[in-house]
């Protein structure tokens, strides 16, 4: 079970924004009270894999509701769903269920065309997917499993006391992440170019997570900074920032535009 993802809120509701749903709903994949036609998102608040999906929908102007989903309870309807027992997994309107965050932005991105977030061209997307690949598997691994998952997770499983080294490997890796990010965006508008794309996204994703924990020193880290505050005033992003995780409030600056 990788630490990272394991990561999220014990208990509470979807975020600002987004429709929210009661968590009562053991038994069955779509509670009772959800219409078929609505969109589902099960996901965890400070997941980064399901941020990217929630982001992705509000860009293509997708309603949904956010269900959370506690993996580590491994419900048998989560997993009739998603057999790794991961989140996110969307439920589409029509009833088709999608598993894992590349798979489910690779779908809305080629069925919703409305704002492509994966490249006009070859190129263009061999770029977006290889940055976004860095920042789910690469940051990822180096970075939040070790912050994340060992800070959150380790409480919420109570699985033991968190392992110091790696929350110090996890804040050694971060400024190597945040320099590439500098290193790109002062030769670039955005990451993968000139669009805004989903590799914005994806390393955003990552980096909000671990600014809830207020584990981003990012006065060390201007370009990156001037980037993350741009992200931070899109819409698509508002509803991750009123993010409320109970007990466990995020630094005063995570929510602020001008931080
Ligand atoms: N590659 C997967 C990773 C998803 C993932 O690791 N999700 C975490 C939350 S961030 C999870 O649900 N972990 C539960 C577990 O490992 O038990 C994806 O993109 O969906």
């Amino acid at each position: 079970m990788p630490l990272a993802a394991r990561v999220g809120a014990p208990e509470g509701a979807a975020t600002l924004g987004e429709k929210k749903g009661k968590r009562s709903f053991f038994g069955r994949a779509r509670p009772r009270y959800i219409s078929k036609a609505m969109r589902i998102l099960y996901h965890l608040p400070l997941s980064p894999f399901s941020r990217t999906v929630r982001v992705v929908l509000h860009e293509k102007n997708l309603d949904f509701t956010a269900m959370i989903e506690r993996v580590w309870e491994r419900r048998p309807e989560f997993l009739a769903l998603n057999p790794a027992g991961e989140v996110p997994v969307l439920i589409e309107p029509d009833g088709t269920v999608l598993a894992g965050g590349e798979a489910i932005v690779e779908y809305l991105d080629e069925v919703y065309r409305e704002r492509i977030l994966i490249g006009l061209n070859p190129v263009d997307r061999a770029e977006v997917r290889r940055l976004s690949a860095w920042f789910n598997n690469k940051m990822n691994q180096e970075v939040t499993q070790n912050l994340l998952g060992e800070k959150i997770m380790r409480r919420l499983e109570k699985s033991g006391q968190p392992n110091s080294l790696l929350i110090r490997a996890g804040h050694a890796n971060l400024p190597h992440h945040l320099d590439y990010i500098g290193y790109l965006v002062e030769r670039r508008r955005w990451l993968a170019g000139d669009h805004f794309t989903l590799a914005d996204i994806t390393a955003a994703a990552q980096l909000s997570s671990l600014d809830y924990l207020g584990d981003v020193p990012w006065n060390e880290h201007e370009p990156a900074k001037e980037w993350y505050a741009r992200i931070k005033c899109r819409p698509s992003f508002r509803p991750l920032l009123a993010d409320a995780v109970p007990g466990l409030s995020p630094p005063r600056h995570y929510a602020d535009l001008d931080f």
